[in-house]
């Protein structure tokens, strides 16, 4: 794919976010686009959120449990990015900013060093975490009914919309972080729950499996930044005038309204 055209399509996707439009599908238009042309478009596609005065606060892991891959029929871990607007201290989804959201519970780390690839371990990600906290991801594909390839989603910034984050703050070692088990509610009505292992056998290990994908791109992961590991259970849509409210063993509640 042409510089031009990567250059196009990451405006296509930040017009069809700023617009809260979906969108065509990029391979419906480009049917050969590569996992690392889309990996392009996505790096364009943060560099303009940046040179727009947005700051990166962390990345993310997606589709690493067999809920998420088999509910979006894909089965290879993506990653993404997170910016400072769409973390909110307040308790509320204004649904009108998105598109079609779904919300998927999932375990945050926050690193006290630089990790970087290849080889990173889990052992090492543990050795390397301040501490984890538990994170309710909003996602909000800009592809028409949530539908989309690999390439797709990768480009689509791997779905990132809003995250909503508890405040309680864990050491790694305070607890089996392997054995969180989660429940998901809305309006009162458990809708899914699963256990942290379901991501990657440990949640550590998608934090790893970030650190040396990175690496491939010449990237690594920093210090304070938080990771998300990617969803435990299947994601939920959302629809206005519900109540999401999540728990996390030994992590406490994480509630949102959509309004
Ligand atoms: C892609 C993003 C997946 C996760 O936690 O698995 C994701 C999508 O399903 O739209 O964030
Ligand atoms: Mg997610």
């Amino acid at each position: 794919m042409e510089s031009k055209t990567i250059k196009k399509t990451a405006v296509f996707l930040i017009d069809a976010e700023n617009e809260k439009r979906e969108v065509p599908r990029i391979t419906d238009e480009y049917p050969d686009l590569s996992v690392d042309e889309a990996y392009a478009i996505q790096e364009e596609l943060v560099n303009i959120r940046l040179g727009q005065g947005y700051r990166m606060v962390g990345s993310k892991m997606g589709l690493t449990s067999h809920a998420k891959k088999k509910q979006m029929n894909i089965d290879k871990p993506i990653y993404g990015y997170i910016f400072d607007y769409m973390v909110t201290d307040a308790n509320v989804l204004h649904v009108n900013e998105l598109i079609h959201p779904k919300v998927e519970a999932e375990i945050a780390f926050i690193l006290s060093r630089d990790l970087e690839g290849p080889d990173v371990t889990t052992e090492d990600v543990l050795a390397s975490t301040e501490y984890v906290v538990p994170a309710l991801e909003v996602i909000d594909s800009r592809f028409q009914n949530f539908q989309f390839t690999s390439p797709d989603v990768i480009a689509d910034n791997a779905s990132s919309s809003r995250v909503f984050f508890g405040s309680v703050m864990r050491k790694p070692d305070e607890m089996e972080l392997d054995l969180v088990g989660v429940t998901l509610s809305i309006n009162g009505e458990l809708r899914d729950l699963g256990a942290s292992a379901a991501v990657l056998g440990h949640p550590a290990n998608s934090v790893a499996m970030l650190a040396n994908m990175l690496s491939r791109q010449g990237k690594k992961l920093k210090a304070g930044q938080i990771i998300l590991t990617g969803g435990i259970t299947g994601a939920q849509l959302l629809s206005l005038g519900d109540i999401v409210s999540a728990k996390w063993d030994g992590l406490g509640t994480v509630e949102f309204k959509v309004e």
